[in-house]
């Protein structure tokens, strides 16, 4: 029986969604509180706790904490690139303030031993190198998605070496999966365009053809997670963020791998302002220290992943093969 107790925050989201299943698989079901501002239609509810909570109300937080006592803390809600650029003043008082409410919380040594809190190749900048994007380099993002997650980046590395809060953090490309909605990213053209091929064999692309971005499948995404904030504390050596790579494409690639599936689908490019926030993004991650720190290998390219999202996909549109 595990004295663990698991928080995650956000977990209506794409990455949320799929974490708390894993999580339950791991420690129990009453183990793992997934609370999020909203219910949507996702499994998680029937599977396990569920708390209303909207992590700007920090007396509504603290009620949770009080009650269940988590001993790791996810962090996820946050606005993402191109939804914060709509609305920046929101994006950036959601994306600190509620970071600051969990890392206060552990640092007052509440029951938190562990915070997960994710960072995103958008904490990168048009002077980063865009190819074999180094861990340390050039950090001059563009967007308030991306300021708050560098910001994140060094505050959970403050409160590390000045309170010892014990925060692990991996620093996401697009991620990709079948099992929610995509989330107002930029990214989120590679999640669409799966869902089009099968729906309407046609798909209208927000980013030009030859536009390169990091990838990640969500099974990846789930494992790195995981990996991370299972590791010993002595194999965790960036405090900041992991750079952490599963594969690069761009829309004219996903594309043609869609069509050795659906031979009739076909793709139109009408790019919009999330064209520039793409172009301030590396195309190619190194993620060495990741490899060499924990272990990080993926299981996933843009081949394996198609067959798999093509495949799911079908099962929850019930559509034959
Ligand atoms: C987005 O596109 O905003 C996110 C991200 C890369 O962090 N998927």
């Amino acid at each position: 029986m595990t004295n663990e107790k698991v928080l995650v925050i956000g977990s209506c989201g794409q990455l949320g969604t799929e974490l708390v299943e894993s999580l339950r698989g791991i420690y129990g079901e009453s183990h793992v509180i997934s609370t999020d501002i909203r219910k949507n239609d996702s499994v998680i509810f029937e599977t396990g706790p569920f708390e209303t909570l909207d992590i700007l109300d920090e007396s509504k937080f603290k009620e949770i904490l009080q009650k269940y006592k988590p001993t790791q803390v996810y962090h996820l809600a946050a606005l993402l690139s191109a939804t914060a650029e709509k609305n920046p003043e929101f994006g950036w008082k959601l994306n600190m303030d509620g970071l600051f409410n969990v890392l206060n919380a552990a640092k007052e040594g509440q029951s938190i031993k562990r915070v997960y809190w994710p960072s995103s190749i958008a904490a990168f900048g048009p002077n980063t190198p865009r190819i074999d994007t180094p861990q340390y380099g050039a950090m001059d993002p563009t967007t308030v998605y991306g300021i708050s997650k560098y910001a994140g980046e060094l505050y959970i590395q403050y409160y590390y070496n000045r309170w010892g809060v014990d925060t692990r953090s991996l620093r996401y490309p697009g991620l990709i999966g079948y099992k929610s909605e995509p989330g107002g990213g930029t990214t989120d053209y590679a999640v669409s365009i799966y869902h089009d091929a099968l729906k309407t064999q046609h798909h209208n692309c927000f980013l030009e053809k030859d536009t390169v971005l990091p990838m990640l499948y969500m099974p990846d995404a789930i494992k790195a997670t995981l990996e991370v904030m299972h590791a010993e504390a002595s194999k965790i050596k960036m405090r900041m963020s992991y750079n952490l790579a599963g594969m690069s494409f761009s829309p004219e690639e996903i594309y043609n791998e869609i069509k050795t599936h659906i031979p009739d689908f076909t793709i139109e490019y009408n790019s919009d302002y999330r064209q520039q926030i793409a172009n301030s993004w590396p195309a190619v991650i190194d993620d060495s220290n990741a490899r060499e720190d924990w272990g990080w290998i993926p299981d996933f390219n843009l081949e394996d992943m198609t067959t798999d999202m093509l495949l799911n996909i079908r099962q929850l549109y019930s559509l034959g093969s």
